[in-house]
């Protein structure tokens, strides 16, 4: 009421002309700086006398600056949604000025959110319209917020020359301290990535200086975070820590959560150069926790980002995942449906096209992230390859697929190639004449590309001799290098037979899926190594099939000079799936746990005892006959008849074997023959109704 009585003249004016708005439009500009809940009361009374009466134009003036304001509280999406409404009725009176204005303020907006490509879209867009009114004012603006963008999105040389060009022929940095500090800190930012750091410096330094005598203290956390970076640069660490310390301390005073976390996020990765990495996480944590509490999507993508990369170079599987799909959730949200809408009533064609091509990119890494966690917990490379094969096949049309394991140790590869539903293997293959793609991927660590074989292959190699020559040749080939930790681990490759059938999306797409694929692999590999370092099979402490089989041979080599004959037990539990099927595989697993625990008992101490399949076992007793043996076997076999299996509080389980011996006397049979003697008998056993031992 009392603003009412204060401004009743200039409302009233409004009635007359609404260009008369321009009064309180400086009003507020004057105001915002110092005092922006003062503006906020003026902004919303004047909004209420318009829609009191039908002030349209007036009214959406209005909004422009009720956008800005909102600005102030990082919610962007407020911001552009009033934006929008202003500009859906300064669209409906023509009111170009009004449209300019706008699409500056959207520029901005849309920069600050990280949506750069929009952002410059719009850009373009009010300078058309700030050229046709030949509007100074407001093209200064804009052409601005356009070179902060390209700062944003790093293209420094785009930014520069804008800048250059606006001081040149408008002197924009002196027509006011505000332009200064502006123009400043943006030249600052130019020189800190691709000038000289000590320019940087000194312009920052000025900027503060600008910006502590006219107390506007819209530089201060900001300032202090770019002479921080600055320092980091120079590698003046005690410097730049200080300066870090400084902004933050600034931008908590006031309160300015935004800023706060911008700075955390620049000190963090200081710190991951500096190899300070828990102080980094911790840092990134926070930023994490705050940015998702309050949406400010850029800097949630960009620590989600670090992040992942982070845990990815330290194998830290899961933990990256994780990261990668905040990253990608992010990165989805960004080209949100808003944009769309936004784009399609900016009534472009072409930008239509770009939208769909995200969303369609966008629906796509929802799926890759969810291949992802397949792929990663498959430990079959067989399996997973399928699977890979699979998925791709969803999001690209494909004739095969494949994928190739390279062996650095002896520069060796494997291929295993899909073809109609299965597994083509293929290799160990020498590289190094330089015939194979492959060998292009793995060498250069670079995609392979190609839309015509016949003519493009030359690029990569001398003479082309494809994965699948035993069929047609394809045309089309895109092949990837599956890197983990920036190292090779092997190719992926998929093929068409049609010439072009790729475009450089599908690139992308595979490249996303080939680092799923690469943490996969290497996990498989890894776990493959582990098992083959196993002496011990770990649930029944019994020598793995690889060792008993090594102990083998060593008796038969000792055989073969004394001359004195050994003998192979296979022993095999009678009906064991029936006691999965009855009581589930843990305590099967139990009883398997307790059968050997028997065998073990019994048993001599030169002899040697392996698994030899799930519920397969082989003894091998040395310098023993074959009654001796089938004594040994026939005590067992009781013992374990006669043993209740207690492997839960009431279940008590019976349980027997049958067992095959044979006396192992024979020079010129290998090992695994004299075994399979041993298994033949065994199963002899079996057909004459179990729990029983036979002698070959
Ligand atoms: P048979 O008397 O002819 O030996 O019959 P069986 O049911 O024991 O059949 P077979 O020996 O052919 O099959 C053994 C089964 O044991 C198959 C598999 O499901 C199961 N098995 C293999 N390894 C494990 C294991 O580590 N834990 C459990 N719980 N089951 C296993
Ligand atoms: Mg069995």
């Amino acid at each position: 009421m009392k603003f009412y009585e204060s401004y009743k003249e200039k409302l009233e004016n409004l009635l007359i002309d609404e260009n008369n708005i321009f009064f309180f439009c400086d009003l507020i500009k004057d105001k915002v700086r110092y005092n922006s809940n003062e503006c906020l009361k003026i902004i919303n009374c004047v909004i209420e006398y318009c829609e009191k009466n039908n002030l349209d134009e007036a009214k959406a003036w209005m909004y422009y600056y009720l956008a800005w304001n909102y600005s102030d509280s990082s919610d962007f999406d407020k911001c552009i949604e009033i934006f929008e409404k202003a500009k859906d009725i300064f669209e409906k009176h023509d009111n170009k000025k009004g449209l300019a204005y706008i699409y500056n303020g959207l520029t901005s907006f849309y920069c600050q959110n990280g949506q750069l490509e929009i952002s410059n879209e719009i850009g373009l867009r009010g300078i058309s319209i700030a050229r046709e009114l030949t509007d100074d004012d407001i093209l200064l603006k804009i052409l601005v917020n356009i070179s902060i963008t390209n700062i944003q999105n790093k293209s420094y040389e785009a930014a520069k020359e804008i800048l250059n060009y606006l001081d040149i022929n408008y002197n924009y940095s002196q027509i006011s301290f505000m332009n200064e500090i502006m123009y400043d800190k943006s030249m600052a930012e130019i020189e800190l990535n691709i000038g000289d750091p000590h320019e940087a410096l000194k312009l920052i330094e000025k900027a503060l200086i600008i910006d502590k005598e006219i107390g506007v203290s819209i530089f201060t956390t900001e300032g202090h975070k770019l002479l921080a970076m600055t320092y980091a640069k120079l590698n003046m660490v005690e410097e730049a820590d200080k300066e870090f310390n400084l902004s933050v301390k600034i931008a908590l005073e006031n309160n300015n959560k935004l800023e706060y976390c911008e700075t955390l996020l620049e000190w963090s990765i200081f710190y991951f150069n500096i190899n300070r990495d828990k102080e980094a996480l911790e840092f990134l944590d926070t930023i994490i926790k705050v940015t998702t509490k309050n949406r400010f999507i850029s800097l949630l993508s960009n620590s989600s980002n670090l992040l992942y990369n982070y845990y990815k170079k330290a194998n830290n599987y899961e933990m990256s995942l994780k990261y990668l799909e905040i990253y990608i959730q992010t990165d989805k949200e960004i080209y949100n449906y808003k944009s769309k809408k936004l784009m399609a009533k900016l009534n472009v064609d072409h930008d239509e096209k770009e939208m769909n091509l995200y969303r369609l990119l966008f629906d796509k890494t929802e799926l890759l992230s969810k291949i992802g966690q397949k792929i990663i917990s498959d430990l079959d490379v067989d399996s997973m390859v399928l699977y890979i094969n699979s998925e791709i096949n969803k999001l690209i049309i494909t004739d095969f697929s494949g994928i190739i394991l390279y062996n650095s140790d002896n520069d060796e590869i494997i291929h295993r190639t899909v073809v109609d539903g299965k597994i083509v293997k293929k290799g160990p293959i020498k590289l190094g004449d330089g015939s194979l793609l492959s060998e292009y991927c793995i060498r250069n660590k670079k995609t392979v590309f190609i839309n015509n074989a016949r003519k493009d292959s030359k690029k990569y190699v001398k003479k082309v001799i494809l994965v699948s020559d035993d069929f047609q040749e394809p045309l089309s080939i895109i092949s990837i290098p599956l890197m983990v930790n920036n190292e090779v681990i092997g190719v992926m490759s998929i093929q068409s037979m049609k010439e072009n059938a790729y475009e450089s999306n599908d690139v992308n797409t595979l490249k996303v899926i080939g680092n799923y694929a690469a943490i996969a692999l290497k996990n498989a590999l890894e776990y493959k190594k582990m098992e083959e370092k196993a002496i011990y099979d770990s649930l029944t402490g019994f020598l793995t099939k690889r060792e008993i089989l090594a102990e083998g041979n060593a008796v038969r080599e000792g055989f073969l000079k004394t001359q004195k004959s050994f003998c192979l037990l296979m022993i095999d539990i009678d009906d064991f799936k029936t006691v999965n099927d009855t009581y589930g595989h843990l305590i099967g697993d139990n009883i398997i746990k307790l059968v050997t625990n028997t065998i073990s008992k019994l048993i001599r101490p030169m002899d040697y005892i392996g698994r030899y399949g799930g519920d397969e076992f082989l003894l091998i007793c040395p310098n023993i006959n074959k009654n001796n043996a089938l004594r040994l076997a026939e005590r067992i076999r009781q013992v374990i008849e006669n043993t209740d299996y207690i492997v839960d509080e009431n279940v008590i389980i019976k349980t027997t074997i049958s067992t095959g011996v044979y006396e192992f006397n024979n020079s010129s049979l290998s090992i695994i023959e004299g075994i399979n003697l041993a298994d033949l008998t065994m199963y002899k056993a079996k057909y004459s109704k179990k729990n029983k031992v036979m002698v070959f």
